[in-house]
């Protein structure tokens, strides 16, 4: 397999100033007409002129009019090589491609009919021959020649023309003024209908907004629309930056590989984060509609003005724009409660997927060194922690100046291709500060270790901190060096109040709240004026991706979690709090296994209780705290993962927990439960999550009256958050009434492929019941049900890789099952779809984790795939990481 080093860069020996392409769109055979007027660099390195193509038909090349003799040229190995242009000359290639037969969903595809792009990261080179690489910024021209039939003819930028062919076809001009990289490149064309709306720009400008879907969806763009108006204002108000086209474009699609693409003035949607009403899109999708409409607008500034100089700084524009994103989300919601519960679910995020990935096979620094397929790399890592790291240049700098350093780095930047070094550089001289030891988050894989130690010295009236970076040596990498760690923290005195932090030497305390900056292994902070016994509150806020080790008593956490005035670290402390106690439930049931003799510890119980009882918290923060830790959450708290145990364990928690606290949640369902019509409004959404958590608890505990409310929400609920939240409870508690419901809903909800995902995917979480058909034959007879489609990437994600990643013991089963049907569905699917291949083939990596039983077995399934002939090139890379 062929593996790509950064060390290996080197700058295109030409540039391609502009291209011309146009389109004969016809689905199985498709004329691409590509000219470009192609410049030779200053102190270019040979006169070579190298494009990348695969599964292109050439038909013709031209050099500056003249059709091309061979020898000019040569191909080989998906490249075609122009020997010597040594001046600025002008390239045509005619080329021929067939969109239907495209399933790997990558360069130009059918989906329902309807033409789509997906360039990022290599698609382009599937349309046509072209120097493929994110740091060759061209202005395009496209020309759309389409079958009558199309009413929609769409690329980036401004339309040009259009009209009617002389034989009756129909055509449309496009013109981009910003240079763009080939990854940004998109047209789609077919039948779509339009919402429109305007948008009064700071510059005294307007600019054209539209939504295009599929016909029937029209009334689900209200919501999409309205995120999109708030993106623009948002990054005009907070980072002056201002949407620079007459038009910004949006279309929505069922068939879709990743969430979105930020193609330049035409972004193009997976259908699930655009489409929203009552009646398909729950809470949760209202939210992450916001943040993925969001998060691909303002890739507009941090992404395309300007971009990525090779796929190892994608994280140059991926962390920075999450991070983005995310600011946006909060700055959106209008309490710090609210914030701060978008701030835990984050961080749970980066907990269950991003941690484990860092420490399993496929570990990379946020900047990786290497790849075989570049589409394995738009990961957690590359995403979420590099926005955690962007997040520190905000915690070190403040928001201002953190303004100040992206100003610059736009400044410096614009209009061309940018390395992860070049941010962090306009960072620093922005900012006046340092910051050569911060590149180290860049290079360095693991999630780094800060264990601190404390002590309280009462004659002195002193509190000293010490903390100790330890992080872990991965195999091939040079020993970790200390980071530059900023760690907020605060300090409670004995009766739970923060105290002001004045350190040694310091003539006045400055604040409650306060910032260390690590940059040792070990490093000693003395608070002075503490004369009460003081309790560390650390890493408030999570102020930075790594992993805090402080020997806290079941007491403090108790204490912590019911007086932090920091609502994220209370949240931090009852969640230790709770694996504490299903541990407790782990060891037991492990000499036991008789769940009914188990009992929670009374500090836990009696600190839940409180916490849910404390009307001073909103329902959204309850609801978000009081959620048992989720399996994947507990398997990273755990030496071995035994999927059985664990689950078990946390089922005896709920029913424990419902049992016993069973009038306070029957109180919650009904002082939760929103009347009237549906709207989606994050206060609201709280009371609803606040309503199913209690709901859930009651019905884990047996409760006939909570069985009852959920059939109720059920048949009666007014909106798919009720209908859904419904049914989970019911599935996953396997419920006698499950089955009905399931019937129901996939009649009801048939031709809506939103709402099929979601009852595909509440059914990959399905529990077992006795005596009846176990969960992954149940998942083996949905795949041939005519609703699932294994083509469609959705269908996949939500059935398959759920059951994978999610199904717990009912996948992890002794007889082998679940791994037989990851085998099956990982291979069928690397024959047509590598990238959704690969992307299913992850959720087994981390099988040295598992009881020797199953990592036996996993291990076997992944080298029973490795063993396997004409891999695609994204699952070999998976697999092999895996095994070696
Ligand atoms: N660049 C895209 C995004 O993250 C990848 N799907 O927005
Ligand atoms: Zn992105």
């Amino acid at each position: 397999q062929t593996v790509v080093y950064r060390k290996d860069y080197k700058a295109p020996n030409h540039d391609v100033e502009t291209i011309n392409l146009v389109f004969d769109l016809i689905p199985d055979r498709t004329i691409v007409t590509s000219t470009m007027h192609v410049v030779p660099r200053e102190g270019r390195e040979s006169d070579e002129f190298e494009l990348n193509g695969e599964s292109l038909q050439l038909v013709s090349i031209k050099i500056n009019g003249q059709p091309s003799l061979t020898n000019q040229y040569a191909m080989n190995a998906g490249k075609l090589i122009f020997h010597s242009i040594k001046e600025p000359t002008d390239i045509e290639i005619v080329t021929r491609i067939n969109p239907k037969a495209n399933l790997e969903l990558s360069g130009l595809y059918l989906s329902n009919n309807n033409f789509i792009t997906q360039c990022e990261a290599e698609g382009f080179r599937r349309i046509t021959y072209f120097p493929n690489r994110p740091d060759v910024l061209a202005k395009y021209t496209v020309t759309l020649h389409a079958p009558k039939e199309c009413k929609v003819l769409l690329s980036n930028g401004n339309l040009v023309d259009q009209g009617v062919l002389p034989d009756g076809r129909k055509y449309a001009i496009w013109h981009d003024p910003f240079p763009k990289p080939s990854y940004l490149f998109a047209l789609v064309a077919g039948n779509f209908t339009v919402n429109e709306d305007k948008i009064e720009l700071n510059n005294d400008k307007t600019a054209l907004l539209q939504i295009y879907t599929e016909p029937g969806n029209e009334n689900k763009t209200v919501h999409a629309m309205d995120c999109l108006k708030k993106a623009i204002r948002w990054d005009e108000v907070r980072y002056g930056l201002t949407l620079d086209l007459e038009r910004f474009m949006i279309v929505a699609t069922n068939d879709f590989n990743m969430g979105a693409m930020e193609n330049k003035g035409l972004n193009i949607f997976n259908a699930k984060y655009v489409l929203a009403d009552d009646g398909v899109a729950t809470d949760s999708d209202y939210a992450a509609i916001e943040s993925v409409i969001g998060h691909e607008y303002f890739h507009n500034w941090t992404g395309d003005r300007v971009t990525c100089r090779d796929w190892f700084q994608l994280s140059l524009k991926e962390g920075l724009t999450v991070f983005r994103e995310q600011e946006f989300a909060s700055d959106m919601l209008g309490s710090e409660s609210a914030k701060v519960v978008k701030r835990i679910k984050d961080v749970r995020a980066l907990r269950t997927a991003q941690f484990p990935e860092d420490s399993g096979p496929m570990a990379h620094p946020i900047r990786p060194d290497s790849y075989s397929e570049i589409n394995n790399f738009y990961t957690m890592t590359v995403y979420e922690k590099g926005a955690e790291v962007v997040r520190m240049y905000q915690t070190m700098f403040g928001k201002e100046g953190f303004k100040k350093g992206l100003a610059e780095y736009l400044r410096r930047y614009d209009g061309s291709a940018a390395t992860c070094d070049d941010f962090r550089t306009a960072m620093a001289e922005a900012n006046d500060a340092d910051l050569s030891q911060f590149a180290l988050w860049y290079s360095q894989a693991g999630t780094p270790r800060v264990s601190v130690k404390t002590q309280w010295d009462e004659s002195k009236k002193t509190f000293t901190i010490t903390t100790r970076q330890s992080n872990r040596t991965l195999p091939g990498q040079p020993k970790p060096q200390p980071l530059m760690i900023p760690l907020a923290v605060g300090v409670l005195n004995d009766k739970g109040e923060d105290i002001p932090l004045q350190l040694e030497g310091e003539p006045l305390p400055v604040g409650t709240t306060r910032v260390l900056l690590l940059n040792q292994d070990v490093q000693t902070w003395t608070l002075v004026n503490v004369d009460r016994r003081p309790l560390l509150s650390l890493g408030r806020g999570f102020s930075a991706p790594v992993i805090c080790d402080m020997d806290l008593t079941r007491d403090q956490l108790v204490f912590l979690a019911k007086n932090d005035s920091d609502l994220f670290n209370r949240a931090e402390a009852f969640e230790k709090l709770s694996i504490l106690a299903i541990d407790a439930f782990i060891q037991e049931l492990r000499k036991t296994q008789n769940a009914n003799s188990l009992s929670p510890m009374e500090a836990y119980l009696a600190t839940f209780e409180e916490i849910l009882n404390d009307e001073r918290l909103s329902p959204a923060y309850r609801a978000e705290i009081l959620k048992l830790p989720s399996e994947q959450a507990i398997y990273e708290s755990q030496i071995i993962i035994e999927p059985a145990l664990i689950r078990a364990a946390c089922q005896a928690m709920q029913k424990k927990i419902g049992q016993r606290l069973k009038t306070s949640f029957e109180d919650k369902v009904k002082t939760c439960t929103t009347e009237g019509i549906y709207k989606y409004d994050p206060d609201l959404a709280g009371k609803r999550a606040l309503k199913f958590l209690s709901l859930s608890y009651l019905v884990a505990s047996g409760n006939p009256k909570g069985v009852q409310q959920t059939r109720n929400f059920f048949e009666k609920g007014n909106n798919i958050t009720d209908k859904l939240g419904a049914l989970s409870i019911a599935v996953h508690s396997g419920l006698p009434i499950r089955q009905e419901m399931l019937n129901k809903s996939s009649i009801a909800w048939a031709t809506e492929p939103l709402l099929i995902n979601k009852w595909l995917e509440v059914q990959a979480l399905a529990t077992s019941v006795h005596g009846e058909m176990p969960v992954v034959n149940k998942i083996r007879s949905l795949m041939m049900d005519p609703l699932f489609s294994i083509k469609n990437p959705n269908n996949v994600y939500s059935l398959l890789r759920t059951f994978f990643a999610k199904g717990g013991p009912e996948f992890h089963t002794l007889d082998g099952s679940g791994y037989q049907l990851w085998i099956e569905t990982v291979l069928n699917i690397d024959s047509f779809n590598p990238q959704v291949s690969a992307r299913l083939a992850r959720t087994l990596e981390n099988w040295r984790r598992y009881e020797p039983r199953l990592s036996s077995m996993m291990y076997k399934a992944l080298r029973y795939v490795s063993q396997q002939k004409n891999l695609s090139a994204d699952l070999r890379e998976i697999v092999d990481k895996a095994i070696n």
